[in-house]
């Protein structure tokens, strides 16, 4: 029996159950008892009903890093003692996404997404006597889980499990979105709207990878000095006065040459693409309500300015080749990890940590286990 944090219904409070019991691994499936787990914005998400309503009970938490206990038949890649990080994009390396180099794509994350189970569509969990749904095929909102053995990158033991839960979503979604969807150019101006736990680290990605000028757009003063932390050059404070004015000001009129929305809101994503540059990339990171719409004159905001808009889902991530790059960059000292960890906090402060995170006042809340 373990501890999890579940979602019951949509807007309340998620519920800690010590009921938890963990199913042994199925065949490609590894058992992790989680060391830390971030809480991203999109935890919250799933639990104001933004995202994926209708599949409570389920527990959240995507972003997270353990030890695994146990292994499934046919796993060969991953033995007991491991340390892991988990991907809540499993990448199998075989489909038609894999194969042509977008892993983040891959056709094997769908089911689970879609059915709150793992590849087979069925959680290892259970709880009250219930299968209990797991988020992203991870739910690392448990003290132990099961995950599928594509849904885990092991990673070397003596790194700090608490850095690395980090690395999982915020870091991976945040630093791939400009190194590998925007493929930001030395010298690239950039704009960053949104400069949360994924925003920053957007900044800290475009500044690795050479952008020299880059604008933190947030309406939290705490963000925009830890985004000059990260790497951003200039500021500007959305709630005084239009955002998008102001970029264009900072860039000569012309617009920045990357722009990215990392807050997941209609008016954001359009302030985004309107301060991109005529032939510069718009790149949307955050989740917005399954409803939402970009409004954007097709001709002027588009075709004429030959505007590239590209979503971005998971930083374009290849998990099994990011994950130690940015270990490595961490490592090199030009990767700033340590400095998300606004708090760590107990399991049973993860609805603190969703307050915290609507006050604006957290770059991260890591739950240690
Ligand atoms: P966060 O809550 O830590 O950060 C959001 C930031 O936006 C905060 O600093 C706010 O102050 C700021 N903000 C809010 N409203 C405005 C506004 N109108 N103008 C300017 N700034 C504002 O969230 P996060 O960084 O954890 O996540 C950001 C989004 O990214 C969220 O929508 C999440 O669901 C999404 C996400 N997407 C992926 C993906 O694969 N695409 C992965 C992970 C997270
Ligand atoms: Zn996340």
């Amino acid at each position: 029996m373990g501890k999890a944090a579940v979602l019951i219904g949509i807007d309340q409070p998620l519920e800690i159950r010590d009921d938890v019991d963990v199913d042994a691994p199925h065949a490609g499936e590894v058992k992790v008892r989680m060391a830390a787990s971030g809480v991203c914005h999109s935890d919250l998400s799933m639990q104001n009903g933004t995202i994926m309503a209708g599949m409570p009970p389920i527990v959240l938490g995507h972003e997270g890093a353990g030890v695994i206990e146990e292994v499934g038949p046919g796993v060969t890649k991953l033995a007991p003692g491991d340390h892991v990080v988990i991907s809540w994009v499993p990448q199998c390396g075989e489909c038609y996404f894999c194969t042509r180099g977008q892993p983040q794509l891959c056709e094997q994350g769908g089911i689970a997404m879609a059915t709150g189970g793992l590849l087979d569509g069925t959680p290892r969990l259970k709880s009250q006597g219930a299968p209990l749904p797991q988020m992203a095929a991870s739910g690392t909102f448990s003290e132990i889980t099961v995950v599928p053995e594509i849904g885990a990158v092991k990673i070397p033991a003596d790194f700090d499990l608490k850095l690395a839960a980090l690395i999982g979503c915020g870091v991976l979604t945040g630093a791939g979105a400009a190194m590998n969807t925007a493929q930001i150019h030395q010298g690239d101006t950039v704009a960053v709207v949104g400069c949360g736990g994924v925003g920053l680290n957007v900044i800290q990605g475009a500044r690795i990878a050479g952008a020299t000028e880059i604008i933190a757009v947030d309406m939290n003063e705490t963000k925009l000095a830890l985004a000059k932390e990260f790497g951003a050059t200039a500021t500007v404070n959305a709630s005084q006065g239009d955002p998008v004015s102001q970029v264009m000001e900072m860039t000569g009129q012309r617009g920045a040459d990357v722009a990215f929305e990392v807050i997941g809101l209609q008016q954001t994503i359009d302030q985004t693409i309107t301060m991109t540059r005529r032939g510069g990339q718009a790149i949307l990171v955050g989740v917005p309500k399954m409803d939402a719409m970009i409004n954007i004159p097709a001709f002027f905001g588009v075709v004429f300015s030959e505007k590239t808009i590209k979503g971005c889902w998971y930083g374009s991530s290849d998990v099994q080749r990011d994950v130690p790059k940015l270990i490595d960059l961490y490592q090199k000292g030009q990767l700033k990890l340590d400095e998300l960890v606004s708090r760590t906090i107990t399991l049973e402060q993860v609805n603190e940590a969703f307050d915290a995170m609507k006050t604006g006042e957290v770059a991260r809340s890591v739950i240690k286990y």
